[in-house]
């Protein structure tokens, strides 16, 4: 029997990227320093293979046919990323010409295309000398990012209609202050909170600009989180608390303030019985409640399994959100080995109905999805990756988006991790995401089979089985 997975009108099919990941010049026309070159500075050895953001994939000089590939795989919509220290390389001085030429020709080309750019502020990549003023530690560098947000509503909104002002904002917070997998490497409970705090000021700041500046008016503006839902191993009570509190700490840390305009109280509870709470300022309440945004996007990647502690945290280690929770291997699940990632595609499906039941139906879409995969030239025929474990990770994710669909979930489109295999961060090149494959000697873009079959599922606006 034959399935059709046809998905609404206007659906958008894309992928996504950041700026430090794809971009490289890294200290080319007039781009300040950002941590991540700071830190492969310092510490080379900490990124795999050695290779750190200095050229990554070079789409700084090779957007054009990027941006043709995009159209010829029936690309409708692209997400990238400014780079803050590209555009403002002190962070709060100072535009930039050339930077602003670049993403002028950029968002032109993808235009002229018919790829609509979905533009996202920040991906990571905290310019140095905002890092070096404390980061998001520093409520300065919250209201410094609301001034270039609004630089780019300014420069860009004519034709950027779909804004978002962070990636993943809860990554930063993890890396960063807890677990010692991004720049400044701090690993203390208390400045996690205030950074994350300070990071959804500074989002909150910006929609509030956004919301004023002219060109924005026919736009619509965004957050982009990783929620990764918390499914506890049993029913029992106390595996059930241990999933609501890391589904606290890890999702509605930001999704209710996004989406809701205001943070849960079982969090600020739990918070102020640790002596951990941020320091907020009068007027925060309602800055955050008048500035919710228009839409979600949604990363996802894995699920998070967790269970009831099963001995007590060292009262003299470091505090750390694993104090509340263990996590559970569960038995016989699908992993990617590559990425140490489960692979649950119903995942999607149960955001999207959280979504639908308790966050308004708020329009949303998936805005990463997807799956390294080491050593790709294993699966070399004719010059051509076949990638067939990839076409699989997306149909079945596509699935269970396409039943939420069909339950009433208002979500929009479906953008791959990523258009071109990228730079990942302290994984540098390790695991391929793209759908086309990257020769790090010659840069040369190449299609895997899963461009073909994407364009052929754009192009119908799904798929049958
Ligand atoms: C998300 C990030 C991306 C990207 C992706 C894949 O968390 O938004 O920047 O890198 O994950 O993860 P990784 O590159 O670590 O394999």
């Amino acid at each position: 029997m034959v399935t059709e997975y046809t998905f609404p009108e206007y659906f958008w099919w894309g992928a996504a990227t950041s700026a430090t990941q794809i971009e490289g010049a890294a200290d080319k026309d007039g781009k300040g320093k950002n941590i991540w070159d700071k830190w492969f500075e310092e510490q080379p050895e900490r990124f795999f293979d050695q290779v750190g953001p200095g050229q990554t994939s070079d789409f700084y000089h090779l957007y054009k046919e990027d941006i043709e590939r995009m159209k010829d795989i029936n690309f409708n919509s692209f997400r990238l990323s400014i780079s803050w220290s590209r555009l403002i390389p002190d962070g709060d001085g100072e535009v930039n010409s050339e930077a602003v030429e670049f993403y002028n020709n950029v968002l032109d080309e993808m235009i002229a295309q018919g790829v609509e750019p979905f533009v996202c502020l920040y991906h990571f990549d905290m310019p140095l000398s905002m890092q070096e003023i404390g980061g998001w530690e520093n409520r300065k560098v919250a209201e410094a990012f609301a001034r270039y947000a609004e630089i780019c509503f300014e420069t860009f909104g004519d034709r950027v209609k779909k804004w978002f002002t962070h990636n993943e904002p809860i990554v930063p917070v993890e890396g960063g202050y807890l677990y010692n997998f991004h720049y400044p490497n701090v690993v203390h409970f208390q400045r996690a909170v205030q950074v994350a705090y300070h990071t959804m000021i500074s989002h909150a700041l910006a929609v509030k600009n956004f919301r004023r500046v002219a060109n924005g008016a026919d736009g619509e503006i965004g957050i982009i989180l990783n929620l990764t839902p918390s499914y506890p191993r049993s029913n029992h009570p106390a595996d059930l608390k241990a999933s609501r509190i890391a589904d606290l700490f890890f999702n509605r840390s930001f999704l209710d303030p996004s989406v809701l305009g205001e943070y849960p109280q079982e969090l600020i509870d739990l918070l102020g019985e640790y002596e951990a709470l941020p320091q907020v300022e009068s007027g925060d309440a309602d800055l955050l409640k008048e500035n919710t945004v228009d839409l979600l996007g949604v990363n996802y990647y894995q699920p998070r399994r967790v269970k009831a502690k099963e001995n007590l945290p060292n009262p003299n280690s470091p505090m750390m959100p694993e104090w509340f929770f263990d996590h559970y291997e569960m038995p016989g699940r699908k992993m990617n080995p590559y990425r140490g990632w489960e692979i649950y595609e119903k995942g999607v499906y149960d955001i999207m109905m959280n979504l639908k039941e308790n966050y308004g139906n708020i329009p949303s879409f998936i805005s990463e999805n997807g799956m390294g995969v080491q050593n790709e030239e294993r699966f070399l025929e004719n010059g051509e990756i076949q990638d067939d474990y990839r076409i699989d990770f997306i149909k079945e994710h596509l699935k269970w988006l396409h039943q939420a669909i069909e339950e009433g979930a208002n979500a929009k489109g479906y953008h791959l991790w990523s258009f071109m295999d990228n730079w990942s961060w302290m994984n540098a090149y390790k695991n391929r995401y793209g759908y086309f494959s990257v020769n790090l000697e010659t840069m040369e873009r190449t299609p895997k089979k899963s461009a073909h079959w994407i364009r052929e599922v754009a192009k119908q606006n799904g798929f049958s089985e």
